[in-house]
């Protein structure tokens, strides 16, 4: 028999898709579809609506279409490859989540994460997590942080799964959304999800005080329902999307609080570098633009 369904969860080589009459069937990929996706390094991913053959034990099936996304974020395979790895596609809107320390907060994460926002046409928020760890000195240099993300119009929380604090605020941010967790390894992702709908009970890991480094506790990606209405992802921590798409032509383009200036810039070819009468650089000037911002902004653009 022929079902569609959405996957759900990746396991290994299998793809836990799930039913509109809500069964979930275990699928493998068949073979051919494996073979057509050269660029890709699986070719499905949860998310996906994907078109599946029922076998013979009733259980298992076996997936031969995917149907098309509308969108996707995705991540180099490995080091070594342009591969592309599909981490979730049909979303509503991505949730940062970032730390102050363990993990220390850098910008150039969160601010590659927002690019591939953009790109994507996807609506981004920002938590800001472990609030309770921070000093009031460390309090006041993550809300300087905030202001730097809230005033171009993203929406931010301070949260921690510990005291709760954020926590109903999130919720409505989830309600009756399709949403994923996105961060680096540490920030909280999983301990978040945890807080949000007690019982879920999700692994978790301490933060190496050696490194300062999450370990890697989340190694799957997998959507979980919740209880208010809604779904979110949760996925092993990453440090970047892939940048696909985006060259040092239209990079300015999406850094949302660039938009309105570089079209003004006198050449319509502008880097917003050296050039001169570049309005990035003078609103950068008149504290228009961040420096924290636009230091990204140049570190991306010799990456791209
Ligand atoms: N103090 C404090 N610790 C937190 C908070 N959120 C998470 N932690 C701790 O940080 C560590 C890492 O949390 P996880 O939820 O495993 O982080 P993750 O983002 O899911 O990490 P990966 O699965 O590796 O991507 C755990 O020891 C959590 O208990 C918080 O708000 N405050
Ligand atoms: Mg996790
Ligand atoms: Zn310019």
């Amino acid at each position: 028999m022929i079902k569609q369904g959405i996957i759900v969860k990746g396991f290994g080589n299998f793809y836990f898709v799930r039913t509109e009459e809500n069964q979930t069937f275990r699928c493998s990929v068949k073979g051919k579809m494996r073979l057509n996706n050269d660029d890709q390094h699986n070719p499905v991913a949860i998310g996906d609506n994907v078109v599946f053959e029922i076998l013979e034990n009733a259980e298992d099936g076996s997936i031969s279409e995917v149907l098309p996304r509308k969108n996707k974020l995705s991540r180099p395979a490995n080091y070594y490859t342009e591969r592309e790895q599909v981490i979730v596609a049909n979303i509503d809107q991505i949730v940062v989540v970032v730390s102050l320390k363990s993990p220390n907060f850098k910008f150039g994460v969160l601010d590659r994460i927002l690019i591939v926002a953009e790109r994507e046409e996807l609506n981004a928020v920002i938590c800001l997590n472990k609030v309770d760890l921070l000093s009031p000195k460390e309090r006041k240099e993550f809300e300087r942080i905030r202001e730097i993300y809230s005033s171009i119009g993203y929406q931010t929380i301070f949260t921690s799964p510990f005291t709760k604090e954020g926590i109903e605020e999130l919720r409505e941010v989830l309600k009756n959304k399709v949403s994923t967790f996105t961060g680096q390894s540490g920030v909280g992702k999983s301990s978040l999800l945890n807080a949000l709908q007690p019982g879920l009970k999700l692994k978790t890991t301490e933060v190496s005080e050696a490194n300062e480094k999450g370990k890697h506790t989340t190694v799957h990606s997998e959507f979980y329902e919740l209880n208010f209405g809604g779904f979110i992802a949760d996925t092993p921590g990453i440090r970047e999307f892939g940048l696909w798409g985006i060259n040092k032509e239209n990079l300015g383009t999406v850094f949302r609080e660039f938009a309105d200036f570089v079209l003004e810039c006198k050449f319509s070819n502008c880097k917003h570098v050296t050039e001169p009468k570049c309005k990035i650089l003078e609103a950068l000037e008149k504290g228009k633009i961040s420096k924290e911002r636009y230091k990204s902004y140049v570190n991306i653009l010799e990456s791209v």
